[in-house]
């Protein structure tokens, strides 16, 4: 399974990496949804959040823990941020390697269908 995320994970094609570690990388959306939208993105292969297991919980929690550093680091985590994980079909999902979006710098409105 390989997916443009792997590419910009491996430096095969370029994106604005915001931050890295041996885990996970973030960098900014192509097509931002909000004054900031990165994604949280996983190295190891999980392509939904569907297909993820037990052994990933760990995995899972440090893209959650990366953003909410992150957002502190930028100083717009008082003012408050999104995040969102699109699952598959209905979800919205369109890259098949699991990824969390940060979503922050504007009031977010609600949303449903
Ligand atoms: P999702 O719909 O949840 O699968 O989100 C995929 C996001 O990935 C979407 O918001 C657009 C973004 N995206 C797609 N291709 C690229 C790319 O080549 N570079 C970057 N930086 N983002 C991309």
């Amino acid at each position: 399974m390989d997916t443009i995320f792997h590419k910009i994970i491996r430096r095969e094609i370029p994106a604005e990496i915001v931050y890295e570690d041996e885990h996970l990388v973030a960098f900014r959306d192509i097509g931002p949804q909000a004054p900031v939208h990165v994604l949280f993105v996983p190295k190891q292969t999980i392509p939904t959040l569907d297909a993820a297991k037990p052994e990933h919980a760990e995995l899972i929690g440090r893209l959650a823990l990366a953003a909410a550093e992150y957002a502190r680091s930028e100083g717009f985590a008082e003012a408050g941020y999104r995040v969102v994980m699109n699952c598959n079909g209905h979800g919205g999902q369109t890259v098949y390697q699991l990824h969390l979006h940060l979503l922050a710098g504007a009031q977010l409105g609600h949303f449903g269908a």
